[in-house]
């Protein structure tokens, strides 16, 4: 499928969407973000893909939502239309893993996107802000409360009230990235680690994924009794028989 603003390849049983608004540091206009859903539903339905990446440019993941696009919205209008809803939640939304491979700035929406993935890596030049204050709004698409929960009250009040940018040294710190690496190594490293998790078992990844969001959702003791049943639930899978038997009998598994 081709697109005007993102670029969506294959690289073996990895999907690799790039956002691509070169003039607007991807600006997260409202065709980006249906191309984006359309083409996260096709890779997450498709049988040959076991993880995502989701990345930008060397200079911007995606600079925030398209503020040319939205300025002269009045409130009727975006209740009306539930504004941010329509194809926003589709990254939270894919059963399958998916990497945020982040270069350059990843401010407003741009960081709301990437924290939407399920760990981000950074390259040395990422930079991470709710910079909505600046421009006399506030996070819309669920920064205020995944940042929240990724780096804690003290730093996402500061963020969000100051606008300020964190670095990718500052973000691994404080957990919002899972990893620093040289700018010139991102999309390989992305889709290396991609590549190691699309090679596991299918079930086993899906049910890691949704285990550990049910932690965000839940008390921990209810978190715990859910992942508790789902352990249960993996023996007899055809998965498990295999992983543990490969063990035993030193091998490597073959997972179906
Ligand atoms: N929207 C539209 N255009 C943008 C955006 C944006 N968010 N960001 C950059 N651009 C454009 C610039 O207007 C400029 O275009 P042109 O060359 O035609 O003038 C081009 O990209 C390059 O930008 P700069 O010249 O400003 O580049 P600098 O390197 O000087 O600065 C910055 C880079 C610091 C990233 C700066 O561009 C900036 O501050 N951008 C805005 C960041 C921002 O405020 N983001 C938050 C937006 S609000 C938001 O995301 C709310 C999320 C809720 C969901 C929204 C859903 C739609």
């Amino acid at each position: 499928m081709t697109y005007d603003t993102i670029k969506a390849e294959l690289h073996g049983n990895v999907g690799l969407i790039t956002l691509n608004r070169p003039d607007s540091l991807n600006a997260l206009s409202s065709k980006l973000i249906s191309e984006l859903a359309e083409e996260l539903k096709l890779m997450d339905t498709n049988k040959e893909i076991g993880a995502m990446v989701l990345t930008g440019s060397d200079k911007a993941f995606a600079a925030g939502a398209d503020i040319r696009e939205m300025q002269d919205k009045m409130w009727p209008e975006t209740f009306n239309e539930d504004f941010i809803t329509d194809g926003w939640e589709q990254v939270a939304d894919c059963r399958k893993p998916i990497i945020a491979a982040v270069a350059g700035f990843a401010l407003g929406g741009g960081c709301e996107i990437a924290m939407m993935c399920d760990f981000i890596l950074a390259a040395e030049s990422a930079k991470f802000g709710q910079p909505e204050i600046k421009i006399g709004v506030w996070p819309g698409a669920g920064g205020s409360q995944r940042l929240t929960r990724l780096v804690g009250k003290s730093k996402s009040m500061e963020m969000c009230l100051t606008g300020r940018m964190m670095g990718a040294e500052e973000a691994e710190r404080v957990g919002l990235v899972s990893r620093v690496v040289p700018d010139a190594d991102l999309i390989e490293d992305a889709i290396n680690t991609a590549k190691q998790i699309a090679s596991m078992s299918r079930p086993a990844t899906l049910m890691i994924k949704d285990i550990i969001n049910r932690s965000y959702e839940t008390t921990l003791s209810e978190g715990i009794r859910y992942e508790r049943r789902m352990f249960q639930a993996s023996f007899g899978t055809p998965d498990q028989r295999e992983g543990m038997a490969a063990f035993v009998e030193k091998r490597k598994p073959e997972f179906s």
